[in-house]
């Protein structure tokens, strides 16, 4: 039997986004038909249907036979065993960091995980390497060989913007199934803006009975146009729907982070509830895009018990470790001019407006902390002094991510320069309109998370990189999706495969593989990148 070790080497027949970290081919296939059998380790039905079902759907979707159907416990995994799948989590000794796997394909596959995402990843990476049998039509074929497989970053993100375009409850749930496919690991779901306010707090009915709708929304660039559409946009998520997609996204192992936008970006909440901005309002959900004066008061109290209030439900609604608090693009005119800002400034001994945008999200920071939170915020909230224990979302370039990495703070990595799915992935003549910027695939393939300038330990502060998209300029699901891929699955390979193996030659060929799943699923991926 020839042995090849095929990490490092760029031309193997194995093809999977994002690229495993060691993959030892052997001679010869398993093959996996109606009667292969099926058996796990442990007993809880809820994980075994969401690690099973994901090589059940490939299977029936691509090769039209069903499998696995009655799966079974097996007590030890040494014991004699019979030709098939086996699905195993071991928890004895770190063979596998978390969220990592081993799968030995012999003549059974034994899958092994300390975790359930890893044997979910296990599972996302063998489906890729699926072949369809000479032989017979109920038959598909994986290679031989052990993979050893774990990501590189914690923090596996894509983010999106359902705010400046409603994104519809199926679309998002969409969106979760094709970063499972990735296996990116955390949703940021950008909930609260200017232009809307899309999720149902059940004590405040006017965020979404006024917040969530506006009149109507500019045509063409924010920098240039005048003109509007004069068409009332407008929805949002129910509590119910907020459950659904939390409990969709959990059994992808993919955590919802909920975005609630302050002090900035808020304008839609102010239209609501007016005594939340300075001077009272009346204020109007926001019809253009860009950045807004009318922020929320610092200086009153019934901003803090509204804040507080909203962040209640939302722990209730979101079970995960961070809650993302905004804190970008906060101008502070209202502020100087407003009388219980000044006092307040005053009061708390502060020097400046900056000072009192650092304590407005301290304070949010310890509503959260205290309940049993994490904040993370913009790369705004250093400025004035980072809140204890807060992460920081590097967005305009990498400076306040390596600021907040050296003070000991975690940090997401999502720089303008990468990072942002809004931008141009070609030339824009060619493309339909976007904010700007030029971030073509090869671009983000590129992205190093860890700047050079973080030294030893403090490169351990960056839990991982995440794309955003930012939906002004995308009003259609179809051209979210446009948008986003293939760029996420240059991320998918930033943020999980070793540094090391990145070639983006060899990417482009395994995504000329990967797009025939874009394909059946009508996935509206961007074509530039294969020279179409
Ligand atoms: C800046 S990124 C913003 C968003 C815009 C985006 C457009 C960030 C924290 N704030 O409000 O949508 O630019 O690229």
């Amino acid at each position: 039997m020839t042995t090849i070790f095929v990490a490092g080497c760029k031309n193997h027949s194995l093809s999977v986004i994002p690229e495993p970290v060691e993959f030892r081919k052997e001679k010869g296939d398993f093959s996996i038909t109606p009667n292969t059998p099926v058996f796990f380790n442990f007993k809880d039905s809820a994980h075994r249907e969401n690690i099973l079902s994901v090589l059940q759907k490939h299977v029936n979707d691509f090769y039209g036979f069903s499998m696995g159907e009655d799966a079974s416990y097996f007590g030890s995994y040494n014991s004699n065993r019979v030709p098939g799948i086996y699905f195993i989590i071991d928890n004895e000794g770190d063979f596998v960091p978390d969220e990592g796997y081993v799968m030995d394909i012999g003549e059974t596959i034994s899958l092994r995980a300390t975790s359930y995402s890893g044997l979910f990843y296990g599972i996302q990476s063998l489906v890729q390497m699926l072949e369809k049998s000479g032989e017979s039509d109920n038959e598909v074929l994986v290679p031989k060989g052990v993979l050893k497989d774990y990501p590189r970053f914690s923090w596996r993100g894509l983010h999106l913007d359902a705010c400046r375009h409603f994104m519809p409850k199926e679309f998002v749930l969409r969106y979760l199934d094709f970063m499972a496919m990735h296996k990116l690991n955390t949703f940021h779901f950008h909930l609260t803006e200017d232009q809307g306010w899309r999720i149902e707090i059940e004590k405040y009915p006017e965020l979404t009975n006024i917040g969530s709708v506006r009149r109507e929304t500019l045509v063409g660039h924010g920098r240039s146009s005048d003109k509007y559409d004069g068409i009332e946009h407008g929805g949002f998520y129910t509590k119910e729907d907020i459950r659904e997609i939390v409990d969709y996204a959990a059994k992808r192992y993919i955590t919802v982070v909920p975005e609630i936008e302050m002090p900035g970006h808020a304008l839609a909440a102010l239209a609501s509830y007016s005594y939340l901005g300075c001077t009272g309002g009346p204020y109007d959900v926001a019809t253009r895009w860009g950045v807004f004066e009318d922020i929320m008061c610092a200086g009153k109290e019934s901003t803090f018990e509204f804040v507080e209030n909203v962040m209640t439900e939302v722990m209730e609604m979101f079970p995960s470790e961070y809650i993302h608090i905004g804190g970008d693009e906060a101008p502070k005119a209202r502020w100087k001019e407003c009388p219980d800002c000044q006092k307040r400034i005053l009061d708390e001994d502060l020097a400046d407006e900056s000072q009192l945008q650092s304590y407005f999200i301290k304070r949010v920071g310890k509503f959260l902390t205290d309940h049993g939170r994490k904040m993370i915020g913009w790369d705004e909230i250093l400025e004035g002094g980072l809140a204890p224990k807060a992460a920081v979302m590097s967005w305009r370039g990498e400076t306040g991510g390596i600021e907040a990495a050296k003070m000991g703070h975690y940090v997401v990595m999502t720089p303008g320069t990468h990072c942002y799915l809004d931008h141009y992935q070609a030339e824009p003549e060619t493309q339909p309109l976007a904010i700007g910027g030029f971030t073509p695939l090869e671009k983000i393939y590129s992205y190093e998370p860890i700047p050079e300038s973080l030294i030893g330990f403090q490169a351990d502060y960056i839990l991982g990189a995440q794309g955003n998209v930012w939906t002004e300029y995308m009003s259609t699901t179809n051209h979210v999706e446009y948008m986003v891929y293939p760029r996420a699955a240059a991320l998918s390979e930033v943020v999980w495969s070793p540094k090391k193996e990145r070639d983006y030659e060899n990417f482009l060929d395994r995504l000329s593989v990967l797009r025939k799943v874009y394909d059946y699923y009508y996935l509206n991926y961007a074509k530039v990148a294969f020279d179409e």
